[in-house]
Protein backbone atom coordinates (compact mmCIF):
# COMPACT_ATOMS: atom_id res chain seq x y z
CA UNK A 1 0.00 0.00 0.00
CA UNK A 2 2.52 2.20 0.97
CA UNK A 3 4.61 1.72 -1.94
CA UNK A 4 1.29 2.55 -4.36
CA UNK A 5 1.13 5.37 -2.42
CA UNK A 6 4.05 6.50 -2.91
CA UNK A 7 4.12 5.84 -6.76
CA UNK A 8 1.27 7.26 -7.34
CA UNK A 9 2.66 10.76 -5.58
CA UNK A 10 5.34 10.31 -7.94
CA UNK A 11 2.98 9.59 -11.56
CA UNK A 12 1.20 12.82 -10.28
CA UNK A 13 4.39 15.26 -9.27
CA UNK A 14 5.78 13.56 -13.04
CA UNK A 15 2.73 15.00 -14.75
CA UNK A 16 2.48 18.01 -12.77
CA UNK A 17 5.71 18.73 -14.02
CA UNK A 18 5.26 18.24 -17.22
CA UNK A 19 2.32 20.48 -17.56
CA UNK A 20 4.39 23.01 -16.09
CA UNK A 21 7.12 22.47 -18.61
CA UNK A 22 5.15 22.00 -21.24
CA UNK A 23 3.56 25.87 -19.95
CA UNK A 24 6.80 27.19 -19.79
CA UNK A 25 7.84 26.24 -23.22
CA UNK A 26 4.78 28.23 -24.39
CA UNK A 27 5.71 30.69 -22.65
CA UNK A 28 8.93 31.62 -23.75
CA UNK A 29 9.21 31.26 -27.32
CA UNK A 30 13.15 30.66 -27.01
CA UNK A 31 13.24 27.80 -24.88
CA UNK A 32 13.83 25.59 -27.97
CA UNK A 33 17.06 27.63 -28.58
CA UNK A 34 20.17 26.80 -27.93
CA UNK A 35 21.57 28.30 -24.75
CA UNK A 36 24.73 30.04 -25.03
CA UNK A 37 26.67 30.90 -21.51
CA UNK A 38 28.39 34.22 -21.66
CA UNK A 39 30.39 34.57 -17.95
CA UNK A 40 30.58 37.80 -16.55
CA UNK A 41 32.87 38.65 -13.52
CA UNK A 42 33.18 41.89 -11.24
CA UNK A 43 33.44 42.97 -8.13
CA UNK A 44 29.84 43.52 -7.18
CA UNK A 45 30.53 43.26 -3.77
CA UNK A 46 33.07 45.29 -1.44
CA UNK A 47 34.36 49.08 -1.46
CA UNK A 48 34.34 49.42 -5.65
CA UNK A 49 31.13 46.94 -5.99
CA UNK A 50 29.46 50.47 -7.61
CA UNK A 51 32.04 49.59 -10.62
CA UNK A 52 30.78 46.21 -10.68
CA UNK A 53 27.34 46.40 -10.73
CA UNK A 54 28.03 49.48 -13.33
CA UNK A 55 29.95 46.86 -16.17
CA UNK A 56 27.14 43.73 -15.04
CA UNK A 57 24.81 46.07 -16.28
CA UNK A 58 26.43 47.13 -19.30
CA UNK A 59 26.31 43.19 -19.83
CA UNK A 60 22.77 42.51 -19.15
CA UNK A 61 21.66 45.14 -21.67
CA UNK A 62 23.46 43.90 -24.26
CA UNK A 63 22.85 40.42 -23.41
CA UNK A 64 18.78 41.49 -23.88
CA UNK A 65 19.12 43.17 -26.53
CA UNK A 66 20.57 40.02 -28.22
CA UNK A 67 17.93 37.89 -27.40
CA UNK A 68 15.53 40.32 -28.65
CA UNK A 69 17.30 40.04 -31.93
CA UNK A 70 16.42 36.48 -31.86
CA UNK A 71 19.86 35.65 -33.58
CA UNK A 72 20.94 32.45 -35.39
CA UNK A 73 24.47 30.74 -34.98
CA UNK A 74 24.56 28.43 -37.84
CA UNK A 75 20.97 27.34 -38.58
CA UNK A 76 20.11 27.40 -34.70
CA UNK A 77 18.37 29.39 -33.11
CA UNK A 78 20.07 30.26 -30.15
CA UNK A 79 19.67 32.05 -26.56
CA UNK A 80 21.76 34.03 -24.40
CA UNK A 81 22.40 33.39 -20.77
CA UNK A 82 24.29 35.60 -18.50
CA UNK A 83 26.59 34.14 -16.01
CA UNK A 84 27.37 36.49 -13.75
CA UNK A 85 29.82 35.87 -10.88
CA UNK A 86 31.31 38.29 -7.86
CA UNK A 87 35.13 38.62 -7.27
CA UNK A 88 34.91 41.70 -5.11
CA UNK A 89 37.91 42.71 -6.51
CA UNK A 90 39.87 39.98 -5.26
CA UNK A 91 42.80 37.90 -6.51
CA UNK A 92 41.78 34.31 -4.93
CA UNK A 93 37.87 35.28 -5.32
CA UNK A 94 38.61 36.25 -9.00
CA UNK A 95 40.51 32.56 -9.57
CA UNK A 96 37.35 30.82 -8.02
CA UNK A 97 35.10 33.05 -9.62
CA UNK A 98 37.05 31.44 -13.08
CA UNK A 99 37.24 28.17 -12.15
CA UNK A 100 33.03 27.72 -11.43
CA UNK A 101 32.18 30.22 -14.75
CA UNK A 102 34.70 27.14 -16.75
CA UNK A 103 33.12 24.11 -14.77
CA UNK A 104 29.87 25.83 -15.79
CA UNK A 105 31.07 25.10 -19.53
CA UNK A 106 30.77 29.06 -20.64
CA UNK A 107 31.37 29.66 -24.21
CA UNK A 108 32.95 32.76 -23.35
CA UNK A 109 33.53 35.37 -20.39
CA UNK A 110 33.90 39.07 -20.33
CA UNK A 111 36.04 40.11 -17.48
CA UNK A 112 37.01 40.61 -14.96
CA UNK A 113 36.93 43.97 -13.68
CA UNK A 114 40.38 44.46 -11.85
CA UNK A 115 43.54 43.71 -13.34
CA UNK A 116 44.56 41.69 -10.66
CA UNK A 117 41.79 39.63 -10.66
CA UNK A 118 42.04 39.41 -14.49
CA UNK A 119 45.55 38.61 -14.87
CA UNK A 120 45.41 35.28 -12.32
CA UNK A 121 41.94 34.11 -14.04
CA UNK A 122 43.27 34.79 -17.49
CA UNK A 123 45.27 31.13 -17.00
CA UNK A 124 42.50 29.24 -15.96
CA UNK A 125 40.58 30.26 -18.96
CA UNK A 126 43.46 29.68 -21.33
CA UNK A 127 44.02 26.47 -20.06
CA UNK A 128 40.05 25.43 -20.68
CA UNK A 129 40.39 27.24 -24.30
CA UNK A 130 37.35 29.67 -23.29
CA UNK A 131 38.21 32.98 -24.93
CA UNK A 132 37.79 36.53 -22.44
CA UNK A 133 37.91 40.09 -22.84
CA UNK A 134 38.45 42.11 -20.46
CA UNK A 135 36.42 45.70 -20.63
CA UNK A 136 38.66 47.53 -17.98
CA UNK A 137 41.49 45.73 -16.69
CA UNK A 138 44.65 48.31 -18.06
CA UNK A 139 47.84 46.07 -16.81
CA UNK A 140 49.79 45.28 -19.45
CA UNK A 141 50.92 41.76 -18.37
CA UNK A 142 47.16 40.49 -19.35
CA UNK A 143 47.85 40.59 -23.08
CA UNK A 144 51.35 39.84 -22.37
CA UNK A 145 51.53 36.51 -21.58
CA UNK A 146 50.91 34.89 -24.99
CA UNK A 147 47.25 33.63 -24.67
CA UNK A 148 45.75 33.35 -27.60
CA UNK A 149 42.02 34.11 -26.53
CA UNK A 150 42.59 36.58 -24.30
CA UNK A 151 41.43 40.30 -25.40
CA UNK A 152 41.07 43.84 -24.28
CA UNK A 153 38.88 46.54 -25.66
CA UNK A 154 40.36 49.47 -23.44
CA UNK A 155 43.82 51.44 -23.90
CA UNK A 156 46.47 49.70 -21.66
CA UNK A 157 48.25 51.32 -18.77
CA UNK A 158 51.57 52.08 -20.85
CA UNK A 159 48.90 54.57 -22.72
CA UNK A 160 47.55 55.64 -19.73
CA UNK A 161 50.14 56.17 -17.53
CA UNK A 162 52.71 57.71 -20.00
CA UNK A 163 49.97 60.15 -21.42
CA UNK A 164 48.81 61.73 -17.76
CA UNK A 165 52.49 62.24 -17.08
CA UNK A 166 52.73 63.74 -19.88
CA UNK A 167 49.87 66.14 -19.32
CA UNK A 168 50.94 66.70 -15.62
CA UNK A 169 53.79 68.53 -16.81
CA UNK A 170 53.04 69.85 -20.73
CA UNK A 171 49.59 71.04 -19.40
CA UNK A 172 48.96 71.21 -15.39
CA UNK A 173 52.73 72.57 -15.35
CA UNK A 174 53.42 70.42 -12.55
CA UNK A 175 56.53 70.72 -11.58
CA UNK A 176 57.10 68.62 -7.95
CA UNK A 177 55.04 65.71 -8.53
CA UNK A 178 53.88 63.80 -5.84
CA UNK A 179 53.10 59.77 -6.52
CA UNK A 180 51.00 57.28 -4.41
CA UNK A 181 49.60 53.78 -5.76
CA UNK A 182 47.42 51.23 -4.29
CA UNK A 183 50.31 47.92 -4.43
CA UNK A 184 47.17 46.65 -6.89
CA UNK A 185 48.21 45.10 -9.93
CA UNK A 186 46.95 48.08 -11.83
CA UNK A 187 47.70 51.33 -9.75
CA UNK A 188 51.29 50.12 -9.29
CA UNK A 189 51.63 49.95 -12.82
CA UNK A 190 49.75 52.96 -13.67
CA UNK A 191 52.07 54.44 -11.19
CA UNK A 192 54.81 53.58 -12.31
CA UNK A 193 53.97 54.49 -16.26
CA UNK A 194 53.29 57.78 -14.97
CA UNK A 195 56.03 58.32 -13.10
CA UNK A 196 57.96 57.64 -16.48
CA UNK A 197 55.36 59.93 -18.84
CA UNK A 198 56.39 62.87 -15.98
CA UNK A 199 59.74 62.19 -16.05
CA UNK A 200 60.18 62.12 -20.07
CA UNK A 201 58.76 65.46 -20.11
CA UNK A 202 60.57 67.47 -17.82
CA UNK A 203 58.82 67.11 -14.03
CA UNK A 204 60.77 65.52 -10.64
CA UNK A 205 58.88 63.24 -8.92
CA UNK A 206 59.28 64.62 -5.11
CA UNK A 207 58.00 61.54 -3.58
CA UNK A 208 56.35 58.03 -4.16
CA UNK A 209 54.29 56.56 -1.17
CA UNK A 210 52.55 53.49 -0.83
CA UNK A 211 48.74 52.57 -0.03
CA UNK A 212 46.17 49.16 -0.10
CA UNK A 213 42.98 49.41 -1.96
CA UNK A 214 41.52 48.92 1.47
CA UNK A 215 42.89 51.58 2.97
CA UNK A 216 40.67 55.38 4.62
CA UNK A 217 43.45 56.92 6.56
CA UNK A 218 46.75 58.75 4.48
CA UNK A 219 47.58 61.39 7.35
CA UNK A 220 51.06 59.70 7.53
CA UNK A 221 52.03 59.53 4.05
CA UNK A 222 50.13 62.78 2.65
CA UNK A 223 51.90 64.40 5.43
CA UNK A 224 55.20 63.57 4.65
CA UNK A 225 54.44 64.15 1.13
CA UNK A 226 53.29 67.37 2.38
CA UNK A 227 56.78 68.69 3.32
CA UNK A 228 57.58 67.63 -0.60
CA UNK A 229 55.70 70.78 -1.57
CA UNK A 230 54.26 69.00 -4.26
CA UNK A 231 51.85 70.60 -7.29
CA UNK A 232 50.81 67.43 -8.20
CA UNK A 233 49.76 64.58 -6.73
CA UNK A 234 49.41 61.78 -8.80
CA UNK A 235 47.21 58.48 -7.45
CA UNK A 236 47.13 55.11 -8.88
CA UNK A 237 44.45 53.28 -7.28
CA UNK A 238 40.16 53.21 -7.65
CA UNK A 239 36.98 55.44 -6.82
CA UNK A 240 36.99 54.13 -3.17
CA UNK A 241 40.29 55.39 -1.90
CA UNK A 242 40.51 58.82 -3.76
CA UNK A 243 37.67 60.04 -2.70
CA UNK A 244 38.51 59.85 1.04
CA UNK A 245 42.19 60.31 -0.26
CA UNK A 246 41.23 64.10 -1.17
CA UNK A 247 39.11 64.49 1.78
CA UNK A 248 42.38 64.11 3.80
CA UNK A 249 44.64 66.10 1.33
CA UNK A 250 41.67 69.37 2.42
CA UNK A 251 42.22 68.57 5.93
CA UNK A 252 45.88 68.96 5.85
CA UNK A 253 45.63 71.98 3.51
CA UNK A 254 47.85 70.37 0.22
CA UNK A 255 46.60 72.26 -2.74
CA UNK A 256 47.77 70.11 -5.27
CA UNK A 257 45.88 69.73 -8.48
CA UNK A 258 44.95 65.56 -7.91
CA UNK A 259 45.77 63.30 -11.48
CA UNK A 260 44.50 59.74 -11.63
CA UNK A 261 43.87 56.98 -13.75
CA UNK A 262 40.74 55.18 -15.06
CA UNK A 263 40.10 54.01 -11.64
CA UNK A 264 39.35 57.15 -10.25
CA UNK A 265 37.36 58.74 -13.47
CA UNK A 266 34.03 57.78 -12.37
CA UNK A 267 30.74 59.40 -11.64
CA UNK A 268 31.23 58.23 -8.12
CA UNK A 269 34.09 60.24 -7.48
CA UNK A 270 32.64 63.35 -7.03
CA UNK A 271 29.89 61.93 -4.01
CA UNK A 272 33.03 59.87 -2.18
CA UNK A 273 35.09 63.28 -2.06
CA UNK A 274 32.24 65.82 -1.41
CA UNK A 275 33.18 69.49 -0.75
CA UNK A 276 36.85 68.13 -1.41
CA UNK A 277 36.39 68.17 -4.77
CA UNK A 278 37.40 71.81 -6.25
CA UNK A 279 36.20 72.31 -10.13
CA UNK A 280 38.96 72.27 -12.03
CA UNK A 281 41.19 70.29 -9.76
CA UNK A 282 41.03 66.89 -9.97
CA UNK A 283 41.91 65.39 -13.58
CA UNK A 284 41.90 61.87 -14.86
CA UNK A 285 41.70 59.75 -17.98
CA UNK A 286 39.44 57.15 -19.08
CA UNK A 287 40.86 54.03 -21.20
CA UNK A 288 38.75 54.53 -24.44
CA UNK A 289 36.53 57.17 -25.54
CA UNK A 290 34.81 58.81 -29.00
CA UNK A 291 34.72 61.95 -31.08
CA UNK A 292 32.86 63.24 -33.45
CA UNK A 293 29.86 60.96 -35.43
CA UNK A 294 30.37 58.55 -33.16
CA UNK A 295 29.05 60.13 -30.06
CA UNK A 296 25.79 60.38 -30.37
CA UNK A 297 26.09 56.25 -30.24
CA UNK A 298 27.62 56.88 -27.04
CA UNK A 299 24.93 60.03 -25.34
CA UNK A 300 22.33 57.37 -26.57
CA UNK A 301 23.96 54.38 -24.80
CA UNK A 302 24.40 56.54 -21.93
CA UNK A 303 20.81 58.17 -21.78
CA UNK A 304 18.95 54.46 -22.36
CA UNK A 305 21.38 52.72 -19.54
CA UNK A 306 19.95 55.57 -16.97
CA UNK A 307 16.62 55.26 -17.85
CA UNK A 308 17.06 51.16 -17.69
CA UNK A 309 18.77 51.23 -14.58
CA UNK A 310 18.20 54.17 -12.78
CA UNK A 311 21.99 54.74 -12.42
CA UNK A 312 24.41 56.90 -14.57
CA UNK A 313 26.98 55.19 -16.31
CA UNK A 314 30.64 54.73 -13.87
CA UNK A 315 32.85 54.15 -16.12
CA UNK A 316 32.98 51.08 -18.53
CA UNK A 317 29.35 49.68 -18.93
CA UNK A 318 29.41 50.71 -22.66
CA UNK A 319 32.56 48.72 -22.85
CA UNK A 320 31.49 45.84 -21.62
CA UNK A 321 28.14 46.26 -23.10
CA UNK A 322 30.23 46.28 -26.46
CA UNK A 323 32.76 43.44 -26.04
CA UNK A 324 29.65 41.22 -25.37
CA UNK A 325 28.30 42.04 -28.74
CA UNK A 326 31.62 41.56 -29.97
CA UNK A 327 31.83 38.15 -28.69
CA UNK A 328 28.63 37.11 -30.69
CA UNK A 329 29.38 38.82 -33.58
CA UNK A 330 32.26 36.42 -33.88
CA UNK A 331 29.79 33.22 -32.70
CA UNK A 332 27.81 34.72 -35.50
CA UNK A 333 30.52 34.78 -38.32
CA UNK A 334 31.79 31.56 -37.60
CA UNK A 335 28.21 30.16 -37.22
CA UNK A 336 29.43 28.45 -34.23
CA UNK A 337 29.44 29.58 -30.31
CA UNK A 338 31.89 26.65 -29.87
CA UNK A 339 35.38 28.29 -28.77
CA UNK A 340 38.02 26.74 -30.54
CA UNK A 341 35.65 27.79 -34.02
CA UNK A 342 34.30 30.99 -33.19
CA UNK A 343 38.04 32.08 -32.20
CA UNK A 344 39.47 32.89 -35.51
CA UNK A 345 36.56 35.57 -36.04
CA UNK A 346 37.03 37.51 -32.51
CA UNK A 347 40.83 37.46 -33.53
CA UNK A 348 40.03 39.31 -37.23
CA UNK A 349 36.65 41.06 -35.85
CA UNK A 350 35.72 44.84 -37.15
CA UNK A 351 33.20 45.77 -34.88
CA UNK A 352 31.57 49.38 -35.01
CA UNK A 353 30.43 49.57 -31.23
CA UNK A 354 28.82 52.52 -29.21
CA UNK A 355 32.69 52.75 -27.75
CA UNK A 356 33.77 53.07 -31.30
CA UNK A 357 35.87 51.18 -33.51
CA UNK A 358 36.84 47.54 -32.27
CA UNK A 359 39.53 45.59 -33.75
CA UNK A 360 42.47 43.35 -32.06
CA UNK A 361 46.39 43.66 -32.75
CA UNK A 362 48.06 40.20 -32.33
CA UNK A 363 48.49 40.61 -28.50
CA UNK A 364 44.47 41.02 -28.30
CA UNK A 365 45.06 44.64 -27.38
CA UNK A 366 42.63 47.05 -28.91
CA UNK A 367 44.04 48.31 -32.36
CA UNK A 368 44.16 52.27 -32.15
CA UNK A 369 43.08 53.05 -28.72
CA UNK A 370 41.71 55.92 -27.59
CA UNK A 371 41.79 57.82 -24.15
CA UNK A 372 39.31 60.34 -22.57
CA UNK A 373 40.65 63.53 -20.18
CA UNK A 374 38.29 64.97 -17.98
CA UNK A 375 38.71 67.37 -15.08
CA UNK A 376 35.65 67.53 -12.54
CA UNK A 377 33.13 70.32 -12.43
CA UNK A 378 29.90 71.27 -10.14
CA UNK A 379 30.51 67.47 -8.57
CA UNK A 380 30.09 66.07 -12.74
CA UNK A 381 33.07 64.62 -14.53
CA UNK A 382 33.75 67.12 -17.52
CA UNK A 383 34.80 66.17 -20.67
CA UNK A 384 38.79 67.30 -22.08
CA UNK A 385 39.50 65.92 -24.83
CA UNK A 386 40.22 62.49 -26.26
CA UNK A 387 43.58 61.73 -27.53
CA UNK A 388 45.21 58.78 -29.06
N1 LIG B 1 41.82 50.03 -15.17
C1 LIG B 1 41.34 50.50 -13.92
C2 LIG B 1 40.56 49.55 -13.14
C3 LIG B 1 40.72 48.18 -13.41
C4 LIG B 1 42.12 47.65 -13.29
O1 LIG B 1 42.84 47.67 -14.28
O2 LIG B 1 42.47 47.14 -12.23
Amino acid sequence: MKFSGVRSLTLVSVAVAAVVLAACGKKDAASDATVIKIGHVGPVSGAIAHLGKDNENGARMAIEELNAAGLKIGDKAVKFELLAEDDAADPKQGTAAAQKLVDAKVNGVIGHLNSGTTIPASQIYNTAGIPQISPSATNPKYTRQGYTGAFRVVADDVHLGGTLGKYAVETLKGKNIAVIDDRTAYGQGVAEEFKKGATAAGGTIVGHEFTTDKASDFNSILTTLKAKKPDVVFFGGMDAVAGPMLRQMKSLGIEAKFLGGDGICTSELAKLAGDAMKDDSVFCAEAGGVEGEQKAGMDKFRADFKAKYNADVQVYAPYVYDAVKVMATAMVTAGSADPAKYLPALKAINYKGVTGNIAFDEKGDIKNGALTLYTYKGGERSQLAVVR
